[in-house]
């Protein structure tokens, strides 16, 4: 049996069978916060700070943090998935719903796709109807308190019900798109969708993630 099948009839590993509607395939329950990137955390002045929305919209637009900070904010409580296989239950986020966002910013989007620009030229790319969901948020706290800048300080997106690389950690731009194009892990091999409890890790070729990858990784 190759690799992707042993993973595929691994059992949820959870002694709590009230959780395996809430663990998806393949994943297992962490209490850690894994610490995932590419590259070296970026450092950020909020007074220079900006986000800029722009593509295939009425209305492309700069907002600054402090613009940000007066927005509508929102509490969500979620559970994360990454594609390495950990899952942390009942996580608490705070920030401006995406869909609270373009409300208040007049943003017409004109294209039905988005492309999430972050530091060290990040990219992921996410279909403009997930992010209009009720748990999508521009996130600045984590836990009740501001993030850390290896949690993505000052905004990072949460796409909870997607694998945790569409929430892009350290966001500088939204770009609203008429076609799909793919992100930087999306490029690499996995999948362009990533819905967890389908499993859609990969496209393509399976690639190997050994089981234990994030347990080496920093956490906190
Ligand atoms: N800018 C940026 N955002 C990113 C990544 C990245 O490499 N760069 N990695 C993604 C991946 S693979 C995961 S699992 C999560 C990890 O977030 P965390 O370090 O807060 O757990 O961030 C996502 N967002
Ligand atoms: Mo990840």
């Amino acid at each position: 049996m190759n690799k992707a099948d042993r993973i595929k009839q691994m059992k949820v590993p959870t002694g709590d069978a009230s959780l395996s509607d809430r663990v998806p395939p393949g994943q297992m329950v962490t209490d850690r916060f894994p610490i995932l990137h590419e590259g070296e955390v970026p450092e950020y002045d909020l007074a220079e700070w900006s986000l800029r929305i722009f593509g295939e919209v009425e209305n492309e637009t700069i907002i600054s943090y402090e613009d940000l900070l007066a927005l509508p904010q929102t509490q969500v409580s979620c559970d994360i998935h990454c594609v390495t296989r950990w899952s942390k239950l009942d996580t608490v986020w705070e920030g401006v719903l995406f869909r609270d966002l373009l409300k208040a910013l007049h943003v017409e989007p004109k294209g039905n796709y988005v492309m999430l620009h972050a530091a060290n030229d990040y990219e992921t790319n996410v279909p403009l109807e997930d992010l209009m969901g009720d748990q999508v948020l521009l996130a600045f706290k984590y836990d009740g308190k501001p993030l850390t800048g290896k949690h993505g300080f000052p905004l990072r997106l949460l796409v909870p019900h997607l694998y945790f690389w569409k929430s892009a950690k350290w966001i500088q731009g939204i770009e609203f798109m008429k076609q799909d194009r793919e992100g930087f892990w999306e490029q690499n091999g996995f999948h362009n969708v990533a819905d967890p409890f389908k499993e859609q890790r990969f496209s393509g070729e399976f690639i190997d993630i050994p089981e234990d990858e994030w347990v080496k990784k920093e956490f906190d």
